[in-house]
């Protein structure tokens, strides 16, 4: 069989895209055929995304896409955790609420008051987040909406339903949910039941791969489809995508899937659940063919964009290039903070926080935004060091390369340093793996390409990467991560 056209939807929490791959046996190629903006609004009673704009964005790309020549398939990507709600009817109850409203830490109280920590922990293997969609169930059941909800979807799944009418929910992003038995690899009807959620409200759980129906004869239409076009279930979790395309050849790889978040850890075979994972608060999400995602959310990308917000708001962001470039002159480890801090989490001024944690830590100010970002790319660094050493301690693994995947591998001094902080060689790219995961899953689905390996292997054959050695004083990292946990 020869090469077809697919279709992949990734939307991330700033942007979404709608990008063409062309796939087949020895060829993975990406065409983006649409890019919209992902901006959040923010009403009296909450942070919401505008799904209708991403919806909108969406159509739009796929017919973009069409124009190109025939789409085998379609596949939808997006960030974990947010769901929208269906009633009786089949209709969107409300805006979803975005992951970074503030209205989560009363839901997360709640959930913890009936089942504790351990036990969630011991059934879902899910890092604590104060935005995982079961702590965002507990403070919306106190709403009056929550009377109507029948049918819960998560973001890739409800905008699959509104291009095939079909119900159901991704397996790998349900795995973030905190309602999912990690073990069993089902929903876990134990903490629906003891939580006191219907059990009706969990549709049916989809592998990556597997159909998800055929465009509604409006959509066709509109976009210029066959009626046919079908929609492919893919690792609709973007961190699962991304790691699917991660272009390792052999074992003892780490991950670094890096963009507004930086998903740093392992590929396992089976989940580690125990007392000390827990402590350390690592998660286990679901990968393609029931592989676990053994990683820990670090703040990523999100702390430069945010300053970038605020110096762009006040008319002082020199853009991107000339940010880097002061950045590579500023003082080395002039500044540590820890991207863990919770207080990073909410958008608004982040080098005002940046600030208050410098001056919180005995630290000095930056005086210049190249110094910022010169303490973000080092801190995350850092964080990125802590993270795959523990996640390799507590896996019994031994770890010989780094591959970091995402928007964030085209920093070369994130790359650098990344590979000096952790000693270990690093290869930066694919930048598109998310999509490119979402897209070799589709191809998979038609037989044209085979297993994870020979995934993975497509990718490192076709796609642009750099190889970055460690260089530079250990010792000094050394002492740099001894400032991190003090940050
Ligand atoms: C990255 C991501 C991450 C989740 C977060 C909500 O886009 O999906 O894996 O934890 O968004």
């Amino acid at each position: 069989r020869s090469d077809a056209a697919f279709a992949a939807v990734d939307l991330g929490a700033t942007s979404g895209r709608v990008i063409t791959g062309l796939a087949g046996p020895g060829r993975l190629e990406l065409t983006e055929a649409h890019r919209f903006a992902n901006t959040p609004v923010r009403l009296p009673d909450g942070l919401r995304w505008d799904v209708l704009a991403l919806y909108q964005g969406m159509l739009e790309g796929l017919r973009t896409a069409a124009r190109g020549g025939p789409i085998a398939s379609i596949g939808i990507d997006t960030w974990a955790v947010d769901y929208g709600l269906l009633d009786a009817d089949g209709a969107l109850i409300g805006l979803p609420f975005h992951y970074r409203d503030g209205r989560n830490g009363r839901g997360a109280e709640q959930v913890l008051a009936v089942c504790g920590a351990q036990e969630l922990y011991a059934v879902s293997g899910l890092q604590h987040l104060p935005f995982n969609t079961v702590f965002q169930l507990a403070a919306h059941r106190a709403s009056a909406q929550w009377g109507a909800a029948r049918t819960l979807l998560l973001i890739p799944d409800l905008l699959t339903h509104w291009l095939t009418g079909v119900v159901g929910v991704e397996i790998t992003n349900a795995s973030t949910t905190g309602l999912f038995d990690a073990s069993a690899g089902g929903w876990s009807d134990a903490l629906i039941g003891r939580l006191g959620l219907e059990r009706s409200l969990f549709p049916p759980l989809r592998e990556p791969g597997d159909p998800a129906g055929t465009l509604l004869p409006h959509v066709a239409e509109y976009m210029g489809l066959p009626a046919a076009t079908p929609v492919t279930a893919v690792a609709s979790h973007d961190t699962a995508s991304a790691v699917a395309a991660v272009p390792a050849t052999g074992p003892g790889f780490a991950y670094v899937s890096c963009g507004t978040w930086s998903l740093a850890g392992l590929e396992l075979p089976a989940p580690v659940l125990t007392e000390e994972s827990r402590a350390a608060n690592f998660t286990n999400e679901r990968g393609v063919d029931g592989t676990v995602r053994y990683l820990r959310n670090i703040m990523g990308m999100w702390l430069l964009e945010e300053c970038r917000r605020t110096w762009g708001r006040r008319g002082e962001d020199p853009g991107l290039a000339a940010l880097l470039a002061e950045a590579a002159r500023a003082r080395p480890f002039a500044a540590v903070i820890d991207p863990d801090d919770g207080v990073f989490l909410s958008p608004g001024d982040m080098p005002s926080r940046i600030d208050a944690c410098l001056v919180e830590t005995g630290q000095v100010a930056p005086d210049s935004p190249g110094g910022y970002v010169r303490c973000v790319l080092e801190s995350l660094a850092l964080a990125h060091r802590r993270t795959l050493r523990e996640a390799a301690g507590l896996a019994g693994r031994e770890l010989n390369r780094i591959h970091l995947v995402g928007g964030g591998s085209r920093n070369e001094l994130l790359c650098q340093w990344t590979a000096d902080a952790t000693g270990l060689p690093l290869t930066a790219g694919p930048a598109e793996a998310t999509a490119l995961g979402n897209i070799l899953v589709q191809a998979r689905a038609r037989g044209l390409v085979g297993d994870l390996m020979d995934m993975r292997q497509l990718v490192a054959r076709t796609q642009e990467l750099r190889h970055y050695t460690p260089q530079g004083d250990q010792q000094a990292w050394d002492r740099a991560a001894a400032r991190l946990e003090q940050a």
